[in-house]
């Protein structure tokens, strides 16, 4: 016959082989066209530590040795502070000129980067005795935010934009949209970087945006309502808004708090989706 057995197999055997490749072709575009399902947290406080009442919260980072450093707010009383972990008290202190207001502060090879709320300035000051050691301009709209992988600085302000800036000269290498379902996140503010992801407070919400560095994409929130609804119904009525996230590596611990709270706290996840 025209047709061998052979022959017909082989067909046979290309035709499965490229139906095959078009129909993982076609699934695949079926799955990235589906929007990705953020992941909901809720969480469990571990350990709750004291924190200074009068800081106006907006810059939080871990340091090792049960310390922290910390950019307050609010014109007059701005500073960048050493706190312990433990007692919450301050340190040092280092008080900015009273026409600043402290936004997102972060430390990058022994030194803290502190961007301020309506301008382009930012400060940077010795990890020591916390003295101003330089100024810069940076290139993003506003100062909020600020975080680093230690390689660069990430930062944010106020809009959906997370930027990437260059260490050494501040300008904006890198720019990402960060988005949630297809949707923008707008007024990202205090950052931390977390396990190759950027987790990002979004003002005047009780929710951690966790951000994917890949594209920008929110792969999950993390709701934290019962942290400022608890210190309000235990009386602290002057409280602000959650602000402030910093992340121990070494021991993994996650530590929150927000402006103005009376509180520090060490919270766990709990996946509720
Ligand atoms: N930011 O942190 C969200 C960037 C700014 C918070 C500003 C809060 C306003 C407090 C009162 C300002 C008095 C001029
Ligand atoms: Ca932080």
């Amino acid at each position: 016959t025209r047709f061998s057995r052979k022959k017909v197999s082989v067909f046979v055997s290309l035709v499965m082989f490229f139906g095959v490749i078009f129909l993982l072709g076609i699934s695949s575009n079926i799955f990235s066209g589906v929007a990705h399902v953020p992941k909901l947290y809720s969480i469990q406080v571990i350990n709750e530590f004291p924190h200074d009442p009068s800081a106006f919260t907006q810059g939080l980072l871990y340091a090792g040795n049960s310390t922290l450093y910390e950019s307050t707010g609010l014109y007059r009383k701005s500073s960048v502070r050493r706190v312990a972990l433990h007692t919450g008290k301050v340190e040092a202190l280092q008080k900015m000129d009273d026409s600043y207001f402290g936004e997102g502060l972060t430390m990058f090879e022994k030194r803290l980067f502190q961007v301020t709320w309506l301008t382009k300035t930012g400060f940077i000051y010795d990890t020591n005795d916390l003295s101003k050691i330089g100024k810069f301009t940076h290139g993003m709209d506003d100062g909020w935010g600020l975080a680093t992988n230690g390689k660069v600085l990430f930062g944010s302000d106020g809009t959906s934009a997370l930027y990437q800036l260059d260490p050494k000269t501040l300008k904006v290498i890198g720019k990402q949209i960060v988005r949630y379902n297809g949707h923008e996140v707008h007024y990202l503010n205090e950052l931390e970087f977390v396990n190759d992801e950027i987790w990002a407070n979004v003002w005047q919400t009780d929710c951690i945006a966790r951000i994917s560095l890949k594209d920008g994409s929110v792969l999950g929130w993390i709701l934290l309502p019962n942290l400022r609804e608890g210190l309000i119904a235990a009386g602290h009525n002057g409280i602000d808004v959650l602000n402030g996230i910093a992340w121990d590596d070494n021991d993994n611990r996650l530590f929150v708090t927000g402006k103005l709270w009376p509180k520090l706290y060490e919270i766990k996840l709990h996946p509720i989706t």
